[in-house]
């Protein structure tokens, strides 16, 4: 069986964490080896930098900067984990990738799409996420969620309107690549997210056997 790489986006707090749990539990009772991870991290170094780029002290940042530690844990990211996973034939489940980048660089952060479209293509090549969830909420409602857990990040400390350009930004890539690309409304409560999850994994194990 040939591996898959499946990617799991949404504004702050749209449930990823908790769906990617759900996910992981219908993959591997299908049978599937999955490796779990997330970005930025996933390696030791990709940690490090997630510390670097979600704390407080990196406060005012420059965009570039940003984006370049985004792909310099993805470098690393792609070289210890993700590649060698897939080549393994195990199914690759990451909380983010590079969608996240497109979102809140380029949306939210307004950087020039064309430069991580450079970045995406030196990093990944033309490795691509063969199926990406986006977790759709309403910026407020998930605010509210991620606040619940944990006090602020650097990235939620971000003003509303930076939110909502995130979340139009993830729209628009749904919007150019349906096939790819499924949208879940995940404002709805968590057992019909999770039901509308279970069958769209069931549908995308069924088209891959
Ligand atoms: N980033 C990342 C970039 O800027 N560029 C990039 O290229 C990449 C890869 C990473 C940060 O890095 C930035 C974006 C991010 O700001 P992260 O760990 O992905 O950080 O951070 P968050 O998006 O903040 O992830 P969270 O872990 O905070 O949120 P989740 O995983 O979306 O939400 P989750 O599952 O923890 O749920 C939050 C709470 O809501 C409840 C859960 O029980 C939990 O308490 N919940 C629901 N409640 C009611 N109804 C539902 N349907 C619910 N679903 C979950």
């Amino acid at each position: 069986m040939t591996g898959r790489f499946v990617t799991v986006e949404g504004v702050e707090g749209a449930g990823k964490t908790t769906c990617l749990a759900l996910l992981q539990e219908r993959l591997e009772a299908a049978g599937r080896h999955v490796v779990r991870t997330r970005e930025p991290g996933g390696t030791l170094l990709g940690e490090e930098i997630r510390q670097l780029l979600l704390g407080h002290r990196a406060e005012g940042m420059s965009g570039d900067a940003e984006l370049l530690l985004v792909f310099a844990a993805r470098a690393e990211h792609l070289a210890r984990v993700i590649r060698p996973a897939l080549a393994a034939g195990h199914w690759v489940l990451c909380d983010r990738f590079t969608d996240a980048t497109y979102a809140y660089q380029g949306g939210g952060r307004g950087l020039d799409v064309e430069r991580i479209a450079l970045l995406e293509h030196l990093v990944q090549g033309n490795l691509r996420p063969d199926l990406t969830i986006v977790l759709d909420v309403p910026v407020d409602v998930g605010l509210a969620r991620a606040g619940g857990r944990s006090t602020p990040d650097r990235f939620e400390s971000e003003q509303a309107t930076f939110h909502a350009a995130v979340r139009a930004a993830y729209l628009r890539i749904a919007a150019r690549e349906p096939q790819r690309v499924r949208v879940v409304d995940a404002s709805r409560p968590l057992d019909t997210v999770q039901a509308t999850l279970a069958g769209l994994i069931d549908g995308f194990l069924a088209v891959t056997r």
